[in-house]
Parts: C-alpha cells; structure tokens; sequence
C-alpha cells in the first residue's frame, strides 16, 4: 500500500498505541520497504537492518528469487490443508531432509510450534521406544533459554517477565544451568529423562556462546544415556552463525533439529522439526498437525530460500564478515571506550555487552542513536545490544556499519 505523503511515521505509532495490545515496546522508527540490508522507514530514510527480524531475514529483505517462488507459487495454489496431497509438500520434504541430512521432517509454521512439536516427539517417543513409564518423561532445559511465548515454552523460562502470572506451569520440565556439562550429567541420572534441549547459542539471553566442546560433549552424554539431544536452531540455523547449523561447528547432527526463521528467508512463517525414522515414524496419523503445516506457497518459498543459502554462500560470508565484525568492536571499541565490555558471538550473530548499565537506558539510547545515525539494532535483556545482519551483506556495507557503531558509541563517552 502506497502512503499519502501525508501520513507520517508519528500518525503509524499512534494508530497502534490507540488500537493494539501493548505486548512490544518498539524502537521509534516506523519501515514501510526492505530491499537487501536496506529497510526505509514512512518518511524515506534509509537505514541498515541490523536485527534482520532477529535472524528471519538472512537472504536479506524481498530476495528476488524468494519473492518470485512466492508470487508464482500464490497464483497457482497456496493452501490445500493435509486432507489431501499436493504437487509441493512431496518435494519439500526431500528437498529440505536431503539437504539438512535427515530421514523425515514435519512441517509446521512459527518457531515455537516446531519446538513443541519436538517435545511432543521426544515424548512419544519416550514412551514407545525408550518405554519410560507413561506421563512420567522428562526433558532437560538450560538457564537463559528461549523458544517462544506458548504456555509450554514459557514454562522451562527463567525470565520472570516471560513467566510471571500465565501458570500453572507445564510438568516433566528439568532446568540446569547453561554451558555446564556437571550439571547435564547429574541430571542425566534419572531414568526418565527423555531429552536435552538446548540453543547450540542463546540469543535472546544475550548472544552466549557456550565453551568450545560443550555442545559436542553434551551430544555424547545424551547417547551415553540414550537421551534424545535436540538442538532448537531457529535462530542460529540456515547459516547464521558460519556453518548452515551451529551444531555443524562442533561437528554432529542433533538427534532433533528445529528450525524456523530464515527457512522462509522472512517472507512468511515457515518452520520445521526433522528427525531419523525411529523417532519420527512413532507419531501416527492424527497425532499431530496444523492446518498451514507445510503448505503449498511455504514449501515453494522454503525451497528457494534455501537453495539461495547455498547459492550466494551465505555461511561462508557469515563466517569471513563475522570474524571482521568481532575484530573491529574489539579494537575499536572494547580496547577503547569504558562504556563496552566486550564482544561476543559466532558468524554473524554477535553482540556487545554495555557496561554499567543496570537499567538498560544507555543501550537503549545508543540504539536510538544509531537509529539516528542509519543502523537499526535493539538491546535484548537491558545492557545487550545484538547485532545481526543480513548475511547477504558485503564487506564495504559491514565496514560502513562497523564506522557508524564505533561512531556513534565513542560519541557516548
Ligand atoms: C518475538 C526473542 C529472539 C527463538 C528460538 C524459538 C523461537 C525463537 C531460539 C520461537 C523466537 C523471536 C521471537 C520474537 C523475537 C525473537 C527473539 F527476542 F524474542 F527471543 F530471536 F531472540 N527458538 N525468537 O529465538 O519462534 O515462535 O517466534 O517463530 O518478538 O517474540 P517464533
């Protein structure tokens, strides 16, 4: 829809502060287009994105490629439910299950009901291959972890605003610490233990990378104790972090995988849980489901969307602007300015800690003022400010970035 020139940025926020819930609290700057790395905000200023819809747009705003399977796609056929076959969701599923490495994949829409199709999964097939005792299965959680506002993800939260008044909470939940293998092992030792579920990096929490191993270690434990490891890569999957999985850097597959987010490339909810035939063979028609699952226009999109992934390289840029990235804020910035702390991340999900800064005001005012200065990023938990590009960004775009971040935070001091 083309704007009157009349309506401006201010008349957009008004009309959701008058008519919508109150469930986001955005930075001030109303986007009407995306092309690439680029978004232009009502008034036709022109920014970089830097969130990338927290790592949904990792082809970049309105591929081309992914937009023309898209529009193909939506005047042939969208949506035809699962109570019939169509001449899309066959080849999806061995597209995507060859391409990620897998025996079967079920197709849903948002990240978290791809994780809760996981928890269903490794419950079913708790009980029906592992035989624990019914209703008695357990699945370990990590501190810190995010996998979505659903009653079942909230409940392995321990982020008080994520939780506070939505109980009674979901049982058979086990919560340790993050990054700690003791921890994992201990809790390992009860029988009913079904499955570990993890994010190979926080990203809500804050871009935490766990210690080198941990991941691998972990995997190990789980088998040991024929425990299913299932990695949510909903954000850090389709190559965000250098490698298409962030499992991929420590060299394994997770007995579950969940991805979300950019196996659309951002252009509609596309989401998926894959698995080998013993766990996903238990579940039986009718067991499961959604009504957009998989859909016709979905699987066009997801199929592009991928295949662009390969095409334009975009793990391999993740990994060589990543390396970049981290360089830069720590020489100009760490080394440098008493306000950062430090740099952190993998590939091109990264993220710098402001220091003290218990209430989160200055990173919030940095990103306002980067907002100002052209570069779009939001601060996760107060004093955490993400940055995430598209990673189809070249490295001229990455250093002009790098400038405008350096620039606009020495201006704090
Ligand atoms: C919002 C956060 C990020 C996720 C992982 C599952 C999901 C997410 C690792 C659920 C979703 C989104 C939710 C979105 C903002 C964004 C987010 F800040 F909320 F936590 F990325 F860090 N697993 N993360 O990160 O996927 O159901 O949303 O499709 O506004 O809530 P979803």
């Amino acid at each position: 829809m083309i704007h009157e020139s009349t309506i401006t940025s201010h008349n957009f926020m008004q009309l959701e502060g008058q008519y919508g819930a109150y469930n986001y609290h955005p930075l001030p700057v109303v986007l009407s287009r995306g092309e690439g790395v680029y978004v232009w905000d009502v008034e036709g200023k022109k920014y970089y994105d830097f969130l990338s819809a927290y790592s949904a747009i990792n082809q970049g705003h309105c591929h081309p490629r992914i937009i023309k399977a898209l529009t193909e796609q939506a005047g042939r056929l969208t949506l035809t439910s699962r109570a019939f076959f169509n001449d899309m969701l066959g080849p999806f599923e061995e597209y995507v299950t060859r391409y990620f490495g897998y025996d079967r994949v079920l197709p849903m829409n948002t990240g978290v009901e791809a994780c809760e199709t996981a928890v269903k999964l490794c419950r079913k097939w708790a009980y029906e291959v592992k035989g624990l005792p019914v209703n008695q299965a357990k699945i370990i959680f990590v501190a810190g972890n995010f996998w979505g506002r659903s009653l079942a993800a909230i409940s392995s939260s321990t982020d008080s605003n994520t939780t506070r008044n939505f109980g009674p909470y979901m049982p058979g939940y086990i919560v340790i610490p993050y990054n700690d293998l003791e921890a994992l092992e201990t809790a390992l030792k009860d029988p009913n233990v079904a499955g570990f579920m993890v994010e190979p990096i926080q990203g809500e929490a804050g871009v935490f990378v766990p210690d080198e191993g941990y991941l691998i270690q972990a995997f190990e434990r789980c088998k040991k104790h024929n425990v299913l490891f299932i990695a949510d890569e909903v954000q850090t999957g389709i190559a965000r972090t250098g490698k298409l999985l962030a499992c991929h850097h420590e060299g394994f597959s997770p007995d579950i995988l969940i991805l979300g987010k950019a196996l659309s490339g951002g252009v509609l909810p596309v989401s998926a849980v894959l698995a080998r035939d013993e766990i996903m063979l238990t579940l039986k028609p009718g067991q499961h489901g959604s009504t957009f699952g998989g859909n016709p226009l979905a699987c066009a999109v997801a199929m592009e969307a991928l295949q662009v992934v390969k095409d334009e390289h975009l793990a391999e840029n993740a990994e060589h602007l990543g390396k970049i990235f981290r360089k830069r804020m720590q020489e100009n910035l760490v080394e440098k300015s008493a306000l950062v702390e430090l740099v952190r991340g993998k590939g091109l999900l990264n993220a710098i800690v402001i220091d003290d800064d218990p209430e989160g005001e200055t990173a919030w005012d940095i990103c306002l003022k980067l907002a100002e200065n052209g570069l779009l990023a939001k601060p996760t938990h107060g004093n955490i400010i993400r940055f995430a590009p598209p990673l189809v960004m070249n490295e001229e775009q990455l250093l002009e970035c790098c400038q405008i971040i350096e620039d606009t935070i020495l201006a704090f001091e």
